[in-house]
Formats: C-alpha cells, sequence, structure tokens
C-alpha cells in the first residue's frame, strides 16, 4: 500500500459506537488497511449545536485509493450505514471525513485535503494528536501537537474520552 491518510469519524445516532465500529469493518478492504485507532471521544456538537453529542475518533490508514477513489468509498461506506443527507452539520449515523492524504494539498470541487475545518477542531486535532502528534499539516506547515496547542481550553474541555462502560447500553 503506497499511501497514507487519515481518516475521521463521527457519529450523533444511536448507536454511535456500533456506526463507528461498522465503519472500520466496511473500510478495510483489499485497497485499506487499518494502521492504527485512535481512542473514541465523546464531544459536544460544534456549529449546529442543538444536536446530540458525537462520538469521534481518528483512523490512520494505508491505502493503493487515489484521494477520488477514497472519497467515494468513504461516502459508499456512509451510504451502507444509512446515512442520509438532509441538513448539512446535522445529525448523521456516520461521517467520514478525509483530514490527510500522504502530505498533499488537494483542492477541487469534491474534495479539499488537508480537510479545511479540522485545524479549529478540537474534536478533530485531540485524536490525531494521540496517533501522532509530530505530523506536519501541508499549507500552514505545523505540526498537530503545535496547532492543538493554540486551541482554547472550552474547546478542548468539550472532547472527553469515551467508554463503552459509561453504561449508556449503547
Ligand atoms: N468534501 C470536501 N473535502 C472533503 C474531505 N476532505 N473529506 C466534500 C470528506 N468530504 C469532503 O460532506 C459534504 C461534501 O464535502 C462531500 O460531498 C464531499 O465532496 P458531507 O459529508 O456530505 O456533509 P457534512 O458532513 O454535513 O459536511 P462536512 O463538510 O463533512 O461537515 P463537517 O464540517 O465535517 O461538520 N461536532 C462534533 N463534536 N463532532 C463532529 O463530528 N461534525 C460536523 C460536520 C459538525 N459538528 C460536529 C461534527
Ligand atoms: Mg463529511
Amino acid at each position: 500500500m503506497m499511501n497514507t491518510a487519515y481518516i475521521a469519524l463521527g457519529s450523533n445516532i444511536k448507536p454511535r459506537d456500533h456506526y463507528l465500529n461498522q465503519a472500520i469493518k466496511n473500510l478495510e478492504t483489499d485497497d485499506v488497511k487499518l494502521v492504527n485507532k485512535s481512542s473514541v471521544y465523546e464531544t459536544d456538537p460544534v456549529g449546529y449545536t442543538e444536536q446530540d453529542n458525537f462520538l469521534n475518533m481518528v483512523l490512520e490508514i494505508e491505502t493503493n485509493l487515489d484521494p477520488i477513489n477514497l472519497l467515494l468509498y468513504c461516502q459508499s461506506v456512509e451510504l451502507q450505514l444509512g446515512r442520509k443527507r438532509k441538513l448539512r452539520w446535522g445529525p448523521r449515523t456516520i461521517d467520514l471525513d478525509i483530514l490527510l492524504y500522504n502530505q498533499e494539498n488537494i483542492k477541487t470541487e469534491q474534495l479539499t485535503v488537508p480537510h479545511p475545518r479540522m485545524n479549529e477542531r478540537a474534536f478533530v486535532l485531540i485524536p490525531l494528536n494521540e496517533l501522532n502528534p509530530l505530523i506536519n499539516i501541508p499549507l500552514i506547515n505545523k505540526s498537530v501537537s503545535s496547532i492543538l496547542d493554540g486551541v482554547s481550553p472550552e474547546e478542548k474541555k468539550g472532547v472527553i474520552k469515551w467508554m463503552p462502560s459509561n453504561g449508556e447500553g449503547e
């Protein structure tokens, strides 16, 4: 597998951990190999805040797919898990976003990499930092850990490690 990519997962429709696990299972194919996964975090909704809390995590993968085909594949996994696009930024069974693809800068109508909103989002930066604090973010040319240093404590407070034993019965 020639390329390394990082994928952000988010779910805020129950059972959230089921959707995360199922997405990981469905992502793995001959062309996508799971290298590492972060802890699962429970996170306050950002953007459209009148919705339930999310579970978020980040995966490191190796893949033979080029960026567009990786995006299409991620979208097919979203559909397999019953994702319905109603409200932008609204509730979803699963959202799969490509954060990084090698060190490439991609800007097309379909795909922007690095993900344009990742640098402000503690729910992405904290799990990514857990996997690889030193990884460089192209364009701004800073490490994840140094970007995370600039994120406000209030943002970080909204991102807490989640355990299945929290007793939600998910
Ligand atoms: N697209 C462009 N670049 C990318 C990329 N790098 N990865 C395009 C994936 N997709 C990319 O996405 C809309 C379009 O973005 C796609 O058609 C694709 O061509 P979508 O998944 O259909 O819609 P969305 O998820 O509503 O939009 P988006 O942009 O993924 O939303 P965000 O910005 O990711 O926000 N709060 C917490 N705590 N946790 C969350 O996970 N997520 C959102 C969604 C808001 N608030 C959240 C969370
Ligand atoms: Mg998305």
